[in-house]
């Protein structure tokens, strides 16, 4: 990717007092709605990060919540058990982030020397820490105050909300998306029956608020160079919230034999040994945490965040693709139509995951 064409990048590193000639920059990681580069300076190699403005409206109270979450798990993380969360690279003026003249929001960010990230699982243990370290992020931030964070995307996961505007998107979409989106409108009408009592109960305030991360897919958790699982990454969307939303999102990524955006639905699979070694993960670091209500409702979570983020890439598509980016035509409509099969598949499997999650918590694999 040519950074030049797209972001004038010479002045953000001089905020950073970095010389351009003397730095490399590549593309890094596969995030959505932010644009991620890792760049190779004479020091340190570190990550640089434009912070889309567009979907994240308040850039501000977002780097409030990301400075708060952080420097609370810094300072408050035990000794015997360290959870080396990323650290924001402050400007040469001492700011947590910069604005550039063209109107972007910039951050830097340490990079752990050898950790990487992955898309999929590839073996057990990777999903086990996976788990594991959800639940350790949880644990961190357990005596954190939720109402000192602002809600940056209200809603975020409000299954009302999202349906609203998937029909509001349908309302106004083109005859031709239309067509070619039909059969997973068909289908979204019908996961959406199924799931709303689900979504409802949760948009009710039923379940405990908590400081989730909102986001905590396989490829928002950083492992090291020994395939440890390390800490959660993009810490945008932390937020008071609902921890169901957090489980489900993690296994419809993690216990998913295929990529999030498969081309091929028929690819499109559970796993249940990655579904019991995520889970295993992360009841061994939070089971005991979980309330009554938590444990009875986490089985049908995996096809709840499938669905919920099925429907906002076929509304995205509906709306001709103005939140996430997209690399090819007919790219949103194609990640809809494997969420939303994955949605079906994850509810085929929710009484072994029932089954699963009872064993694990029971034989207290955990605490
Ligand atoms: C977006 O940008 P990224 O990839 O971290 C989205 C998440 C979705 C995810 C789907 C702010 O996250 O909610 O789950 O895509 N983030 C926002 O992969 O909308
Ligand atoms: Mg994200």
């Amino acid at each position: 990717m040519e950074i030049g064409n797209e972001f004038d990048i010479a002045p953000v590193l001089r905020a950073w007092a970095l010389e351009p000639g003397l730095c490399e920059i590549q593309a890094y990681g596969s995030g959505h709605i932010n644009s991620t580069f890792k760049v190779s300076a004479p020091e340190e190699i570190f990550l640089l990060q434009r912070i889309n403005h567009h979907i994240f409206k308040d850039v501000e109270k977002l780097m409030a919540n990301f400075s708060l979450t952080t420097r609370f798990i810094l300072n408050n993380a035990p000794t015997d058990e360290p959870y080396p969360t990323i650290r924001l690279i402050s400007t040469s003026s001492g700011a947590g982030f910069f604005r550039s003249a063209d109107g972007n929001y910039w951050r830097a960010m340490h990079l752990l020397p050898g950790s990487y990230t992955i898309d999929t699982a590839r073996n057990t243990g990777e999903a086990y820490e996976s788990g594991s370290v959800l639940g350790r992020f949880y644990r961190m931030l357990q005596n954190f105050k939720s109402e000192e964070l602002f809600m940056t995307l209200p809603a975020f996961h409000s299954l009302g909300g999202r349906y609203r505007q998937f029909e509001s998107a349908l309302a106004q979409a083109d005859f031709e998306r239309i067509s070619m989106a039909h059969e997973w409108i068909e289908i979204s009408n019908k996961l959406h029956a199924t799931l709303q009592p689900l979504g409802d109960k949760i948009d009710s305030g039923y379940f405990p608020l908590r400081v989730v991360h909102n986001d905590p897919k396989i490829n928002n958790i950083l492992f090291d160079s020994r395939g440890k699982g390390l800490c959660m990454i993009d810490l945008d969307t932390v937020m008071p919230g609902c921890l169901l939303h957090d489980f489900g999102d993690a296994i419809r990524t993690t216990a998913s034999l295929s990529a999030e955006d498969e081309a091929d639905i028929s690819l499109v699979n559970v796993s249940i040994p990655l579904f019991e070694a995520y889970t295993r993960g992360f009841t061994g670091q939070f089971g005991n945490y979980l309330s009554d209500a938590e444990k009875k409702h986490l089985h049908k979570t995996p096809a709840l965040m499938a669905f919920i983020i099925g429907l906002r890439f076929l509304t995205d598509f509906l709306n001709n693709d103005v939140y996430y980016r997209v690399h090819h035509p007919g790219h949103n409509l194609q990640r809809a139509a494997a969420q939303l099969t994955l949605a079906s598949k994850m509810g085929e499997s929710e009484d072994a995951f029932a089954r699963i999650i009872q064993s694990t918590i029971q034989a207290g694999q955990g605490s």
